[in-house]
């Protein structure tokens, strides 16, 4: 411990006894008594144990241990159906019942422990089979062990000299997903969220038409660059144009059809409308799974008008890229995919890997390191005594890269390929099982087009909407049914699911399916507990 002066050590003492009364408010919070340490090593603070003091194994190996049982109770109940999703409590309410203020003095280790328990205590429950609010549910347990691993590990991504076996599983495991695109060679990296994802195919597609612009800048192109975009894609699309210099007016939205598709006419139409005015078209975004109807571009098609006017395809399959697994699902869904220039595909989604965990793909080889390379010579010195294209570093334009690939890696250990097949199409079955439940029950649910994946839209009706005619009147309704129905699922801790408006109608919900977790007792009770908590909602 530091040293102290004597009134130091008085105002210190007072203020580990406030902390400790704190600690033991906030542990009756959590309605945990268990996990504990011993006294003897409750007591301790953080240099009486490693790194700090070499003798102090046995008292290291207690606190971690006991960590570790305040998460295996934590997995246990983000499994069980008795357990709330959360505990809701308003963000003032929340504050008051944590300590996070950063004290000047050390806590002691059992205060620690109890930081942990109480943490866990009030985080949503994201693995629970009652979550369906996010693209990424569930708490695959192989890949939390990798997770645990790669903490442990704690290794940066940019060279093999720091990173040898995960550099190793990156390229086994890209290789891998490349070839399910359809692809024989390529590139490919693992990038934190499709969003940059994106802005990595994005940035190879300008410099495939560009090289000089590494160089040269702005001044190396001729015209005002278009790219082009359905208008259901993932808002980063839309901000590759920002963030690049094209302004997001030069990135087109292409109307969909009524399920969300992009419509291929349109797309050529509006190509030939900025050709004519003597702009650039020249990058073309094709989304396999949007986030909020999770529709499926028709890839082909786009292919072709791409091929026809010299444009780089990239296809967003952060959401739909799982399905590439099922000879079910994949066609015709993913059909065309091959014929791609990038593809982004986000493991962390449909897959159930740990958050996070995404990867972009190109069909060229050599495309990031050409592109993105900036060769600082303290990391990728090139007199090495291995090859050094195992620096996969100055691939990417950040420097630092957290290590994504291990939970991933075992996960696909763990599976097999045949694993994950199985659970694309379980889940891709457990939806289709939600949608016959929800048309069994037309006077409570409205489904609101038959969905291609397992994002299911829908509107539930409380009874003062039941019986009447569907017109756009009733419509806005439904949509304050969601905002009400949705306050009562957090207040009551038992259900999430999520809701929006999109540019057709207003709030409806969108109940996604991507949890091993979920079975169909769990989508009926999801439907019987909306109409629990929603059947006497009034709105005007
Ligand atoms: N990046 C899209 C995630 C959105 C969602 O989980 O709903």
């Amino acid at each position: 411990m530091s040293k102290l002066t004597l009134d130091g050590f008085f105002s210190y003492c007072k203020q580990i006894a406030e902390h400790i009364q704190l600690g033991e408010r906030m542990a009756s919070l959590s309605g945990q008594s268990t996990p504990k340490l011993t006294s003897a090593v409750g007591n301790l603070y953080y240099d009486s144990i490693l790194p700090y003091r070499e003798d102090a194994n046995a008292q290291t190996r207690e606190f971690l241990a006991r960590v570790v049982d305040v998460l295996l109770d934590y997995v246990q109940q983000v499994n069980d159906r008795n357990e709330k999703i959360l505990e809701f409590k308003m963000p003032e309410e929340m504050q008051k019942a944590l300590d996070l203020h950063l004290p000047e003095e050390p806590l002691p280790l059992k205060q620690l422990l109890e930081d942990c328990k109480i943490t866990l205590k009030n985080q949503v429950k994201t693995g629970h089979p009652h979550f369906f609010n996010q693209l990424s549910c569930g708490l695959d347990i192989i890949s939390l062990a990798g997770e645990w691993l790669t903490a442990a590990a704690n290794t940066n991504m940019f060279t093999y000299e720091i990173a040898p076996v995960f550099i190793l599983m990156e390229n086994v495991v890209l290789e891998k997903m490349r070839s399910m695109i359809g692809w024989k060679s390529g590139d490919s990296i693992l990038a934190p969220g499709g969003s940059v994802s994106n802005l990595y195919a994005f940035l190879a597609a300008r410099h495939h038409k560009f090289p000089q612009y590494k160089e040269k800048g702005l001044s190396s192109i001729p015209g005002q660059l278009v790219m082009f975009t359905s208008d259901q894609c993932h808002y980063s699309v839309k901000s590759c144009a920002s963030v690049c210099g094209l302004g997001t007016d030069y990135c087109v939205c292409v109307p969909s059809d009524e399920r969300g598709r992009m419509l291929p006419t349109e797309l050529e139409r509006l190509v030939r409308y900025h050709k004519d005015r003597g702009n650039v078209p020249f990058f073309v975004n094709a989304t396999s799974g949007t986030t909020v109807l999770g529709a499926f571009d028709p890839l082909v098609e786009i292919a072709d008008i791409c091929q026809k006017y010299d444009m780089w395809m990239h296809v967003d399959a952060a959401w739909g890229g799982g399905l590439l697994f099922s000879k079910k699902y994949r066609h015709p869904r993913l059909t065309g995919i091959e014929r791609a220039n990038s593809v982004t595909w986000n493991p962390h989604k449909l897959m159930g890997t740990l958050l996070q965990c995404s990867t972009v793909h190109f069909r060229h080889e050599g495309i990031l390191l050409s592109c993105n390379a900036m060769s600082a010579e303290y990391l990728f010195m090139t007199d090495k005594i291995y090859d050094p294209r195992f620096d996969t570093g100055d691939k990417v334009i950040q420097c630092g890269r957290h290590n994504d690939i291990f939970k991933l890696w075992l996960q696909w250990r763990g599976k097999g390929t045949s694993g994950f097949e199985r659970l694309m199409d379980r889940l891709m079955e457990l939806s289709e099982y939600m949608v016959r439940r929800i048309r069994e029950q037309p006077d409570k649910f409205h489904l609101i087009l038959e969905p291609e994946m397992v994002n299911v839209s829908f509107w539930y009706l409380p009874r003062q909407l039941r019986g009447l005619p569907h017109n756009r009147d009733k419509e806005i309704k439904l949509g304050k049914v969601c905002a009400k129905l949705k306050g009562r699922m957090m207040q009551t801790g038992t259900l999430m699911v999520g809701y929006q408006p999109d540019d057709r109608r207003p709030n409806f919900f969108r109940n996604i399916i991507s949890s091993a977790a979920v079975t169909e007792r769990d989508v009926d009770f999801l439907l019987s507990e909306m109409d629990r908590l929603g059947h006497d909602i009034v709105v005007d």
